[in-house]
């Protein structure tokens, strides 16, 4: 069991009472890690404050040749990340590695674009010059948990220090390995102490006192709606932006025009991450005409994924739970069970395992029709014509990712724009790093990735300069 610190100025640091976090394949001890007090939480935030007074100095270009180097630097020690993420997380290996490689990418981005994050110049006449620049905030205050721990790290650090702010992160305490690996290896990599500091903790403590620290200038949190709240509430004491990537129940509208394999494919991708994805397209939504044969092979193939070499475990026991109590909830309400709704039993009864599960006949009042269950479990339910396609995926609290399946270009243009989602991918459609990514409605505020991002982790500041003699 290895026993973790936290990084705090470029060094490894203790304090806080130890939590042994037990792994996902067989449940066995993996790490304890501190849980932080004010007192650690506090002397991280000093130290991105005493931080900042210097890296808002660096060029863009040269943070950002720093920023490259670190991706370069977490590419050559790939294996280690993906070893102590999969780990962690229990993620297949080979999902592991192309998030490495995502993870890598929003440093080179980052480091990249920066440099074209200009301001602009504002004609008010000739005698009065004004300009607008783009300033960092100061120290952010960065909550991340543990489905992409190191993705979701790596996005929200690579944009905000880019930008010349410095970061003081908490993982989840279930998650932590990956993002100290990352802060030791920016240290290593030349980025002056205090840039990237990282306390491990839980929620209540770590967490809520970093959010309520005075010195924090902006709050970048990824999670739950219900901690999503609560954290916008403690940042509008302050009156300070928060940036808040929370759930989702996205929908996958299939007409009957569509190619339907390819439609069938991305039916299964609820499975990518076990279902603990916040973009997981969990409600398949699925014209009348071609429902019965389509539900029937989406059923079929979900049924032969095997558990282990082909779908992951849940991270945590709080979300196996979770999934097992929406297995009871769905049979209640009175969804057709079509495949799983269980554990899958034998060898794999020692870690999280969930069957991958589909229940049919799905309506909107049934509660896994509405509620992010964060597990590979698909809702699926059927629509007549278009309006009741839109009406049915926008009956939800959430607005993170919609997606239409249609070989009617028009059609797909007119859907796609009555979808309440910051993300909308037709045909399936591949996003990268460069594509921005949130919520609309209780799914979040601001924006992730791609530029955009940029404009979330800086502020405006307008100069008028007069030149009358
Ligand atoms: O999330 P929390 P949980 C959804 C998913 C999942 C459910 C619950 O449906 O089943 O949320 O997961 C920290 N002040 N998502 O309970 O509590 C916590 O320590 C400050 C969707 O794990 O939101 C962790 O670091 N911080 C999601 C982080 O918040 C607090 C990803 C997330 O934990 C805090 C994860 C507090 N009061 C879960 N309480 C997505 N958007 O991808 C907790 N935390």
């Amino acid at each position: 069991m290895r026993e973790l610190h936290h990084w705090v100025h470029g060094e490894p640091r203790s304090g806080g009472t130890p939590l042994t976090v037990y792994g996902p394949f067989d449940r066995s001890a993996l790490a304890a890690v501190p849980l932080a007090g004010a007192d650690v939480v506090a002397a991280a935030v000093e130290s991105a404050k005493a931080a900042f007074a210097g890296w808002r100095q660096w060029s863009p270009a040269d943070r950002g040749r720093l920023l490259v180097e670190l991706s370069r630097q977490m590419r050559e020690r790939a294996d280690a990340f993906v070893d102590a993420e999969v780990a962690e997380t229990g993620k297949l290996a080979a999902e592991m590695r192309g998030l490495l490689g995502m993870s890598a990418d929003y440093f080179e981005y980052y480091g990249g674009v920066v440099r074209a994050l200009f301001g602009e110049t504002i004609a008010l006449g000739p005698d009065d010059h004004a300009f607008t620049t783009r300033e960092p905030f100061g120290p952010v205050g960065m909550i991340t948990p543990w489905n992409g721990p190191l993705s979701q790290a790596s996005r929200g650090i690579a944009a905000a220090v880019a930008a010349g702010n410095t970061v003081v992160i908490k993982p989840s305490e279930f998650t932590p390995g990956t993002t100290l690996m990352l802060a030791r290896l920016a240290s290593e990599v030349g980025f002056p102490p205090g840039v990237v500091n990282v306390v491990l903790g839980d929620g209540p403590g770590a967490g809520a006192a970093l959010v309520g620290h005075p010195d924090i200038r902006l709050v970048a949190f990824t999670g739950s709606v219900t901690t999503g709240r609560s954290i916008a509430r403690a940042a509008a004491d302050r009156l300070v932006p928060a940036i808040l990537e929370l759930g989702g129940k996205s929908p996958n509208l299939v007409f009957e025009d569509a190619d339907l394999d390819a439609a069938r494919a991305s039916a299964l991708s609820v499975c990518v991450g076990a279902g603990q994805q916040c973009s997981a397209l969990s409600r398949l939504i699925v014209q009348s005409s071609v429902y019965d044969s389509f539900v029937a092979r989406v059923g079929k193939e979900m049924a032969g994924l095997v558990p282990g070499p082909q779908l992951a475990p849940m991270t945590t026991e709080a979300q196996y739970e979770k999934v097992l109590a929406y297995f009871e909830i769905a049979q209640r309400d009175g969804a057709r069970l079509v495949t799983g709704g269980g554990t899958p039993g034998g060898d794999l009864a020692a870690g999280r395992y969930v069957q991958p599960t589909v229940y049919a006949d799905v309506t909107p009042g049934m509660r896994i029709f509405q509620e992010e269950i964060f597990g590979p479990v698909l809702a699926v339910s059927s629509f007549a014509d278009e309006d009741e396609a839109v009406a049915l995926a926008n009956d939800s609290e959430y607005g993170l990712v919609a997606s239409v399946w249609t070989s009617d270009s028009a059609r797909a243009l007119r859907v796609a724009s009555r979808l309440e989602a910051g993300q909308v991918i037709v045909n399936g459609g591949r996003t990268g790093i460069e594509t921005p990514f949130g919520g609309y409605k209780a799914s979040g505020l601001g924006r992730e990735k791609g530029f955009e991002s940029l404009y979330h982790y800086t502020q405006v500041k307008t100069t008028v300069v007069s030149t009358r003699r």
